[in-house]
């Protein structure tokens, strides 16, 4: 897929730091250590619907890790993905009587275009799940001769499945217990009932086509692939396995991560997977959950229309700490409104302080997990 332009990244003076990030598989904060080439993995949107500012938090917050490489002097290969066929896609296609390939088509579109007014700089490859699929076969194949996968017995529809035990260290990505992931994976989406599992927490791999579904003749059947494995296949061929930040959501550290750290362990038997998952907190509306269901959506794209500045969403984003779950707000906007304004007439001035002491404590506090509030505090 088409990546989104960049934007000139000014080099800084001074010293960078080593970069520190809280790992949820350790649940500590410790440093980062990449090589000359730092390698990101971070999840891209299911395209069924505009960025929300949810979306967009968790993309600026990945977007300083990037920042803080470059600024240490690395080059940084950067990947993203886009689940452009899934059943979220497929239900509101079918909802709207849109073509499924045309609406992820147009989400996608919207969506380079909010990165590039955020100015959030572009994965190098950007890769859709559908020119995936050769890929996500050759995986599959290779888990199935294996033994780490399986095909449930059922004639009429031979789905294939992870078999979760099979690197013996299902569950130390999230570290959630038993209950805890029995409590969320239906929600996340996970089939615990589907019958022929050999555990109801197995991960679909491959889905038989239904009628009417879309679908790829492939060695493993006419079918489309599960979730998942989309991530591990993109990823471990692309950074290889062990590279230094798998990214994304919080909602996604179970099932989604551990799968996917999963599936390309099995595959290469090395691990990890990544030396870092990194996670960001969910953002709200006025203090609920920003959801489909409630319908307290913001988009980037109608704060856009609507020429409100892309710096002060920066701002009002960044004012909180990305772990934190958190809360828009028209009065968090406000802020940001007027933080920027004091910033840019500072800025204006014919003379001001010297700018050494502050960006050292900016870069310290970027580099203690992106700790923004303080860094945001040390500019004002
Ligand atoms: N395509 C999958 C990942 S492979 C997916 O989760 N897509 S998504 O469109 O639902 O979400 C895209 C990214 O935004 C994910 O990293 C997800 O964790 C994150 N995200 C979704 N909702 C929120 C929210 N309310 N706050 C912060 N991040 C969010
Ligand atoms: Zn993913």
């Amino acid at each position: 897929m088409q990546t989104w332009s960049s934007v000139a990244v000014p080099r800084v003076p001074g010293r960078s730091r080593p970069l520190r990030l809280y790992d949820t598989a350790t649940g500590q904060s410790r440093p980062t250590a990449p090589g000359r080439v730092a390698r990101m993995y971070v999840c891209g949107i299911t395209p069924y619907d505009a960025t929300h500012l949810g979306h967009a938090a968790t993309y600026l917050a990945f977007d300083l890790v990037y920042r803080q490489w470059l600024d240490a002097g690395h080059e940084v290969h950067y990947v993203q993905n886009v689940t452009d066929i899934d059943d979220p896609l497929l239900e509101r296609a079918d909802r709207d009587q849109d073509d499924w390939v045309v609406l992820g088509l147009r989400e996608t579109a919207l969506f380079r275009e909010d990165m590039e007014a955020l100015r959030v700089l572009p994965p190098r490859d950007f890769v859709g799940a559908v020119e995936t699929v050769p890929e996500i076969v050759e995986v599959v194949a290779k888990l199935l001769a294996d033994g780490a996968a399986y095909r449930v017995d059922d004639p009429e529809y031979p789905d294939i499945y992870f078999d979760r035990s099979y690197t013996g260290r299902f569950g130390y990505e999230s570290r959630y217990d038993e209950d805890r992931m029995a409590a969320v994976f239906p929600d996340r989406g996970g089939d615990p009932d589907r019958p022929g599992k050999r555990d109801p927490l197995d991960a679909l791999l491959w889905r038989a086509a239904r009628p009417g579904e879309p679908a790829w003749e492939s060695e493993l059947g006419f079918g489309r692939p599960g979730w998942h494995i989309e991530c591990s296949a993109i990823a471990v061929n692309r950074l290889g396995i062990g590279f230094d930040v798998q990214g994304g959501g919080s909602d996604l550290a179970f099932p989604h991560h551990e799968f996917s750290a999963a599936h390309a362990e099995a595959l290469l038997g090395e691990h990890p997977f990544a030396r870092h998952y990194v996670h960001a907190g969910m953002i709200g509306l006025d203090g609920e959950k920003m959801s489909k269901s409630k319908g307290n959506l913001v988009f980037v794209s109608r704060l856009r229309a609507d020429d409100v500045d892309p710096s002060a969403v920066r701002l009002a984003l960044f004012s909180g700490h990305y772990r934190d779950d958190r809360s828009y707000s028209a009065d968090l906007l406000a802020d940001a409104n007027a933080r920027l304004a004091r910033w840019r007439e500072a800025a204006a001035l014919p003379s001001g302080p010297d700018a050494e002491a502050t960006i050292a404590r900016l870069r310290d506090h970027l580099a203690d997990d992106l700790d923004t509030p303080r860094a945001l505090a040390a500019v004002d």
